[in-house]
């Protein structure tokens, strides 16, 4: 079989660096730029796969640590893969582990064979290497797999942010060496913390090694915004014009609105997910909480410019007395109106680089935000 993975640049907007492209995936096409709801266990939390068609979503998200863990990929390998277990037929991104292992597992050790740690479920020892991670996510079958990295946390120093991102880059190796499924993709993704030209050292190694698509890690790990600015203004530049770039966990909407202008093609992120579930609800003039006694009997939608179906069928006084009596409609009808919010997000991005007005879009969807200086 051919290689099924590719990926084309349409346009470059004129006045910044957001580039508009298209995925060719096994599970087909995606337009980017992209966000990908978070589907950490096999399930975008309270959507079924028809609620994510009906919002026209292409790609999401799989985590190799949680599926790895439970159900396992004996159970996983029965149903043909992540697609036939979860009813899915879109594109699926798994991320390798890289993170997760760091952030939920509660012990952990880590040496250049890869990390041991103690299972955050049930305590269990597992060893997982870069060899194993890509052993897991061919299994799972997902259209994109990761690298296994160390996403080095923040602060570091230079030298421990150096150390990591070389054995980062060793395994990116020993990952690439052990992949062999064709219509599979495998990103590699560039380490090296707040410092540029470590990132700028590990981008160009990772070129050389050659992968299907780059991704910046340990962003948004805790350093002040204007330093990811800054990696992103400094690095971006600097990748291959015709792979795609993928900026890791990130963000919130001002965050992605300017991964695009400084071009990055593809986004996850917990939020949209997890917000909506603790009641915060994005709109196109900023977050609202449900909570708030001042929806009691407000009958307007939550957000009059939102065309999704939460938006077209329910008022703000349903929504809050749903959250309020924690019926379970409640986490189903928050996460379709915020996952469609971030959906229509980068459909309207998409838009205006197609029309190469990218900058003025962004002057007008940040005036209309009355907490962008929150
Ligand atoms: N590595 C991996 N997954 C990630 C990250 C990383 O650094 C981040 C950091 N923002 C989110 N998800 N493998
Ligand atoms: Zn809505």
């Amino acid at each position: 079989m051919d290689r099924v993975f590719s990926f084309s640049v349409l346009n470059k907007d004129p006045s910044c660096n957001a580039r508009l492209g298209r995925l060719h995936t096994a599970h087909g096409s995606v337009d980017t730029p992209v966000f990908m709801p978070v589907g950490t266990q096999a399930t975008v939390k309270s959507l079924d796969p028809e609620d994510l068609q009906k919002m026209n979503c292409r790609i999401i998200l799989g985590n190799t640590y949680h599926l790895y863990l439970r159900p396992g990929t004996e159970v996983i390998s029965r149903f043909g893969g992540l697609h036939g277990f979860m009813g899915w037929d879109g594109a699926i991104l798994t991320d390798s582990g890289g993170f997760q292992v760091f952030s939920l597992a509660k012990i952990r050790e880590i040496s250049e064979e890869g990390v041991l740690f103690h299972s955050h479920i049930d305590g269990s020892r597992h060893m997982m290497t870069p060899e194993k991670a890509i052993e897991i996510q061919e299994i799972l079958g997902s259209d994109i797999a990761m690298s296994f990295d160390e996403c080095t946390p923040y602060p570091v120093d230079r030298e421990y942010a150096r150390l990591s991102m070389e054995r980062t880059l060793r395994w990116a190796i020993r990952g690439k060496k052990r992949h062999g499924k064709v219509d599979q993709a495998l990103f590699g993704i560039v380490q090296g913390s707040v410092f540029a030209d470590l990132r700028m050292e590990c981008l160009e190694r990772l070129v050389e090694i050659g992968f299907d698509g780059y991704a910046l890690g340990s962003l948004s790990v805790g350093e002040p915004k204007e330093m990811m600015l800054e990696v992103l203004e400094k690095t971006l530049p600097q990748f291959p014009e015709d792979a795609p770039r993928y900026l890791m966990g990130v963000g919130t909407p001002e965050d992605i609105v300017e991964g695009v202008r400084l071009g990055v093609d593809m986004f996850d992120c917990v939020l949209p997910t997890r917000n909506a579930r603790n009641g915060t609800l994005f709109t196109s003039f900023g977050r609202i909480n449900i909570k708030n006694s001042a929806y009691v009997v407000d009958g307007s939608p939550v957000d009059p410019e939102c065309d999704c179906y939460t938006c077209r069928k329910f008022s703000r006084a349903y929504l809050r007395h749903l959250y309020v009596s924690r019926e379970l409609l409640a986490y189903r009808l928050n996460t379709i109106h915020n996952v469609h919010y971030y959906l229509s997000l980068m459909e309207k991005i998409r838009e205006a680089i197609t029309k190469g007005n990218f900058m003025e879009w962004r002057k007008e969807f940040y005036a209309k935000r009355w907490e962008q200086n929150e």
